[in-house]
């Protein structure tokens, strides 16, 4: 192969990998994209990226055609010319007007728009928004809902997925426990950081109902990549009876497996999860059916970390609230999804198909059961999520298979 050949196809291989990373942003299922707004704050934010965008492209073109064109017509001829120095125009007046106002034209015209869509972005939300407060946690999302105006987050509290109603403003009040995030979701608004000790206002809006992905986007430790954001809107009516779902205590479990798993979660997981009016196994062990006296929570927990405590519904402050666990359609801050859409699998039962989105779906049994098998598990589960009496994470408890079985029975009657 002679020389030529070989730049040949080095530059054909150079313009085909330039290609395949800029065909690549192209992506047909990306719903993470920015540049596709599903709502008027990130309409308003893609109004403002589509001209700058269109200026700095023509200021590219410019003066990228501008150094090549010279770079090309004044290359050295002949040996003569590698000693001849070009006239100079330093101190010419009239260009050093020109290459100075042009681009204060360019600056301020981006400026313009800039400042205004910051405006129109800062704007104070309606008073009938829906109030979420967002709880950043290592590493998964807690939304805690205001639904009766009282100015406290404690109506409902519930994790993963943010249910909200479509085409209606939604103020997020964006908080950490822990360390810093940045809760974000593409197609809705821009990102915002949740830092510990602050409040950070957000509003977004769906146009209509669908599920919004997101990630967090601030790195917070070693699952942070596992910390997804997904926005569920449904239509205003499918909010409502969400709402009312969401604020049902816990029931009573039948099933003698179910009943089983009751008395493990009261004796092993009440430490950390909350279970709203969850009743207590104990308090009547030949008939847990008829259990009727209130759990309490170990006093040594009780308001630990928690910045509601006596709220209505229980906030643990470091574990998911798990009243409505089979609600959500993922689990583990997202890492999983809580359903499959397998042919032979078993339904759970009539209510099984009230997802948020009403998508009905098989429970993905495999993956649950692998959760509380050992969840700091690396690789499998969540990294970093490990065991130890400071750990943020959900811990192994060596549970035997059938304990596993009779857990995963009791939480799926957490409807
Ligand atoms: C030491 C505190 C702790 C204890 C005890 C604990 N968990 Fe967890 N659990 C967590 C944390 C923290 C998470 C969230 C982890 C994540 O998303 O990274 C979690 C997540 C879960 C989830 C997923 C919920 C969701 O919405 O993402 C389930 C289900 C669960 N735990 C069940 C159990 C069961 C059953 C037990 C008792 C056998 C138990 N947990 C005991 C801390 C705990
Ligand atoms: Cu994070």
């Amino acid at each position: 192969m002679n020389g030529r050949v070989r730049a040949r196809i080095a530059k054909v291989s150079a313009l085909a990998f330039a290609v395949a990373v800029f065909a690549s942003g192209c992506a047909k299922d990306a719903p993470q994209t920015t540049l596709k707004p599903k709502g008027p704050k990130a309409a308003t934010i893609n109004n403002l990226i589509n001209p700058v965008f269109g200026i700095a492209g023509i200021v590219f073109v410019f003066i990228l055609g501008g150094a090549l064109f010279v770079a090309i017509k004044f290359r050295a001829r002949d040996e003569d010319d590698y000693d001849e120095f070009p006239a100079q125009i330093h101190g010419h007046f009239k260009a050093e007007i020109t290459w100075t106002i042009i681009p204060l034209l360019v600056l301020l015209g981006v400026a313009v728009p800039t400042v205004t869509t910051i405006l129109d972005l800062a704007k104070k939300p309606p008073a009938n928004a829906v109030q979420v407060e967002v709880y950043g946690q290592q590493w998964w999302w807690e939304y805690r809902y205001d639904t009766n105006g009282d100015g406290k987050y404690d109506d409902i509290v519930t994790a993963n997925d943010l249910v909200i109603p479509a085409d209606r403003e939604i103020s997020l009040h964006i908080r950490s426990r822990d360390v810093i995030h940045s809760w974000w979701a593409p197609a809705l608004n821009g990102k915002k950081d949740a830092v510990p000790g602050r409040i950070h206002p957000l509003s977004i809006r769906a146009d209509k109902p669908g599920e919004y992905i997101g990630q967090c986007t601030e790195f917070c430790g070693l699952s942070h990549a596992e910390m997804r954001i997904k926005v569920v809107a449904l239509s205003s009516g499918g909010y409502e009876s969400w709402v009312k779902a969401q604020q049902k205590d816990f029931v009573n479990p039948t099933d003698p497996m179910a009943q089983a798993g009751w008395s493990a979660f009261a004796g092993q997981c009440t430490s950390c999860h909350r279970i709203n009016g969850l009743t207590d196994p104990s308090s009547s062990p030949d008939d847990p059916a008829a259990a009727t006296k209130t759990f309490t929570y170990p006093a040594s927990e009780a308001g630990k970390e928690n910045p509601q405590s006596g709220a209505k519904n229980q906030v643990s402050g470091a574990a998911p609230n798990l009243t409505h666990l089979m609600s959500r359609t993922m689990f583990a801050g997202g890492k999983f999804n809580l359903r499959k859409k397998t042919a032979a699998c078993t339904k759970l039962g009539e209510d099984w198909a009230s997802t948020p989105n009403g998508i009905e779906k098989c429970l993905n049994r495999k993956d649950l059961e692998a959760w509380l098998r050992n969840a700091p598990l690396e690789k499998a589960m969540k990294p970093g999520d490990v065991m130890s009496s400071s750990s943020r994470g959900m811990p192994n408890f060596n549970l035997t298979e059938v304990q596993i079985d009779q857990l995963v029975s009791f939480l799926i009657t957490l409807k």
